[in-house]
């Protein structure tokens, strides 16, 4: 039970909380519960839970202060965050006295949470981890703040118009946020362009200083983070910009219109947008000025903060760690050195001693275009001071390479931060970084051993392995109510903060009575879901078919085609052996494409053609059927997770540096049918390998292949007549009568290398094969009831080591060195 500090907290009943609700109703919308639309309902009940939160979030910070605790400053430009109401009444201690209030106010607990947009702040699975980890600090106690970047549209929603994507803005703010703090007494300003100018103080020491440059103000809107029934409320903090004084007449009057204006508009542009790319730079100077800006307010605020209590800035390294989520936030290593040097007077060395135990950087892909490179020329210009100290921190560092490996130019030219007129983000956060970690075993060795094997050689000690993790709260709990429910039912609650506790599930996995009970609460999600796929596509599927899900970013190496080609081929098989028993089978996709991926928006339409198609076919007796779900994000991912039964993680190997859509289904009772990459090879060694569906070519065969010049997908083509007939039916007009050259572009991806340099990139040809066997082996593993209910269970009760709350406590013992706190009277 609570033992919160407040009286208004602890002893929160149903009538408080029904009073808060309409007390809202009154104040904000002049009007009676009953007389409030869904959407105002949702605000005037939302209101209510922040006042709820409100003093034990004063009362976690009023904790930490006493404490003088060490902090961990989570940097990300991104936070996927979803839809906050219902994960925080899952989280609160009076969730019972909330439910309750909310039913004897006549109000629909699951209509008021729809009302609520997704916090859409990031692509996928890096900003959604990010999210999950404020989750399980929270829960586990551990001081930390998120910070990140306030965009005032999010990632675009999808509409799917005549099988294309049309990307919508996100106004996820239309209507305000009724869970977040404005908080302007810690605005900041943060500097771009100009130039930096050297002067000489009265001691003869010289000091750098930027003139003439442009300023904006930083305004933080905090966010709470609710922990598990523990009474902590911690901080996202999330930036949006200002100018620092508004339309300035004096300037304009002195004829300097152009400076004030640009000023005025740098404000207006920078939190804007969020940039759609995942897996990929784009290179853009807007999204450099997003990266400072949430850089330089976070460190000044954090040092700042660090600075009101303590006295020697020498020690920041005591109470402060910068965790930078992927390169994005790297300028942080430069902008500490500023702020140390410039503001607080250390010597470079003593700067860069301070520097290097302050901050440590996560790497999330391997995949060569996502590496952040920025032209000399666009980062001095923007951020004199920054690139100076970038200079110098290489000049030492390549200095430090050649004492290493005396001779060995080839090091210092494929080590050095700055080189061939660019600034490698991924060099600085080693070099500067006293950690350096990967997501996954596989990834980790593959960063080791192949793309960042010379700075393994020569600093062995940063490397370490963090494998994902998802926060069982949101997943399983507030995603799966009906699962959540039987667990505890069999186990108790205890998985809720300690999921290893899931394992205790395993003695069910035989019996007869819990595999019903099991594959009846399955049968009730993929009715919740075929319901969605009614109202939002007009599809009827059969909760009884296998649901054979696929939901992720589209890109190629996730090879959604390959997913998809095998369709083509299913249906292929189905229409020339119509009398061949065959178990119904509907195929869920959801994805979203980078707006300015040509073959990633192709390939949805490629999906939703081959949807009409099979769809529409009656002969087929309704054994085949293919959703195309609009608009997948965190909100609808809740249901499709419950609901699946099959697991789609087919990437190319090698390529997936962890997933964690993966572990969502697996701790929901689907079975993985994937190849060994990222976290899949940690999923099936929990589980068995008697309990997923693996295939395809191994990491090592695929880097092989790459070291060698790919492979000949002609010969595969020219050899295997199915293979050949689902490649044909993309240029002959099967697909897309109306115009047969529709796919071309994708049929040439995997055949023609006159068209791309290497034809079949992600070996999906090489792996058809196998993968057609694989499907094989899950149609007739799904007939097999008992055996399926069982390995479903097994896949649940073996889901324990993919708790970010186990990530979490990685991190903390082998990077951030916190304590835990206990808010309570
Ligand atoms: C993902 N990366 C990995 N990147 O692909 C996935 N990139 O394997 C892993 O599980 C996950 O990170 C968490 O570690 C991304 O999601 C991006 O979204 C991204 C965004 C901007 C620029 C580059």
């Amino acid at each position: 039970m609570r033992t919160g500090l407040i009286n208004d907290v602890v002893e929160l009943t149903s009538e408080q909380f029904k009073f808060k609700v309409s007390e809202n109703a009154k104040n904000i919308f002049r009007k009676t519960i009953d007389e409030l639309d869904d959407r105002q309902k949702f605000q005037a009940v939302a209101y209510a839970v922040k006042d709820v939160i409100i003093d034990e979030w004063i009362a976690t910070h009023r904790v930490y202060d006493k404490k003088d605790v060490k902090t961990v400053y989570y940097l990300s430009m991104e936070f996927l965050m979803g839809r906050a109401l219902g994960n925080i009444i899952i989280n609160l201690s009076c969730r019972d006295e909330i439910k309750k209030a909310i039913k004897e106010l006549g109000l629909d607990i699951n209509v008021i949470e729809d009302q609520e947009p997704d916090a859409a702040l990031g692509n996928g699975g890096l900003g959604r981890l990010a999210a999950c980890f404020l989750d399980s600090l929270a829960t586990l106690g551990y001081p930390a703040y998120g910070c990140g970047i306030r965009y005032k549209y999010g990632f675009f929603q999808q509409k799917i118009e005549d099988g294309y994507q049309k990307e919508v803005p996100e106004d996820w703010l239309r209507y305000g946020n009724p869970l977040e703090v404005r908080r302007d007494e810690y605005a900041c300003e943060v500097k771009f362009g100009g130039y930096t100018r050297t002067f000489t103080d009265e001691n003869g020491r010289s000091h750098f200083t930027q003139d003439g440059y442009q300023s904006i103000r930083a305004i933080p809107y905090d966010l709470p983070i609710v922990g598990y029934s523990n009474n902590v409320v911690n901080t996202l903090r999330i930036w949006d910009a200002e100018p620092l004084v508004s339309f300035n007449l004096d300037e304009f009057d002195k004829g300097d219109y152009h400076a004030a204006v640009e000023q005025e508009n740098l404000a207006k542009t920078i939190t804007e947008v969020l940039y759609p790319n995942d897996n990929h730079m784009s290179g853009k100077e807007l999204r450099l000025k997003q990266q400072y800006f949430f850089i330089s307010a976070s460190v000044q605020t954090a040092v700042k903060k660090y600075m009101d209590k303590h006295k020697d800035i020498k020690k920041l390294h005591e109470k402060v760690v910068f965790q930078m989520n992927d390169t994005h936030p790297t300028l942080t290593v430069a902008e500490l050195m500023r702020i140390l040097m410039d503001v607080y007077m250390l010597e470079w060395d003593e700067a860069w001693e301070v520097t290097t135990k302050c901050v440590a950087y996560t790497n999330h892909t391997i995949m060569s275009e996502a590496l952040e490179k920025w032209p000399i020329e666009l980062f001095s210009r923007l951020l004199p001071r920054c690139y100076q100290i970038i200079e110098e921190i290489n000049r030492r560092f390549c200095i430090s390479i050649e004492e290493k490996y005396p001779g060995d130019r080839g090091k210092v030219e494929r080590m050095a931060i700055i080189y061939d007129g660019q600034v490698k983000m991924a060099h600085l956060a080693i070099a500067a970084g006293f950690s350096v970690n990967g997501v996954a075993r596989l990834h980790t060795e593959i960063l080791k051993n192949q793309e960042l094997k010379d700075f393994y050689e020569m600093m062995p000690e940063k490397f370490n392995n963090k494998t994902n993790g998802i926060t069982q709260r949101r997943f399983l709990l507030h995603a799966n109510p009906l699962l959540a429910e039987w667990v505890t039912g069999k186990i108790g609650d205890e998985w809720i903060t300690n999921l290893s506790h899931i394992k205790e599930l395993e003695v069910y996995a035989d019996d007869r009575k819990c595999q019903k009970e099991f594959m009846n609460i399955k049968y009730k999600n993929k009715k919740r879901l075929a319901e969605y796929i009614k109202k939002h596509n007009g599809i009827d599927v059969d909760p009884r078919s296998i649901f054979d899900v696929q939901v992720k970013r589209l890109h190629e190496y996730k090879r959604q085609l390959l997913n998809i080609l095998h369709v083509m081929y299913l249906y292929n098989e189905i229409k020339e052996h119509p009398e061949k028993e065959f178990y119904p089978r509907t195929f869920v996709f959801g994805a979203k494409a980078a707006a300015g991926y040509k073959i990633a928006k192709l390939t949805i339409k490629l999906i939703n053609s081959v949807a009409d198609v099979i769809n529409n076919d009656a002969s087929i007796e309704g054994k085949l059927k293919v959703v195309f779900i609009e608009d997948y994000k965190v909100s609808n991912a809740e249901i499709i997770f419950a609901a699946a039964d099959v697991s789609e993680q087919i990437s190319t190997a090698s390529k997936e540096a962890s997933g964690t859509g993966n572990m969502k289904f697996m701790l929901n009772g689907a079975l993985t049918l994937g190849t060994m990459d990222g976290a899949n090879v940690e999923i099936v060694e929990e589980v068995g390998e008697e309990n997923a569906f693996i295939f395809g070519l191994s990491s090592d065969e695929v880097i092989n292949y790459e070291q060698n010049g790919g492979y000949d997908p002609m010969k595969i083509f020219n050899e295997d007549m199915d293979v050949r007939k689902v490649l044909m039916q993309l240029i002959n007009g099967f697909y897309a009568p109306d115009d047969p050259e529709r796919f071309r572009d994708i049929y040439n991806s995997l055949l023609n290398t006159k068209s791309t340099d290497v034809a079949d990139r992600y070996f999906i040809l090489k792996d058809f094969r196998a993968y057609i066997e694989a499907q094989k082996a899950v149609e007739e593993a799904y007939k097999d009831e008992k055996r399926w209910a069982k390995s479903a269970i097994l896949n649940v009760a073996n889901a324990g080591k993919f708790s970010s709350d186990r990530t979490i406590e990685e991190y903390v013992k082998d990077i951030w060195k916190l304590k835990k706190v206990k808010v309570e009277v």
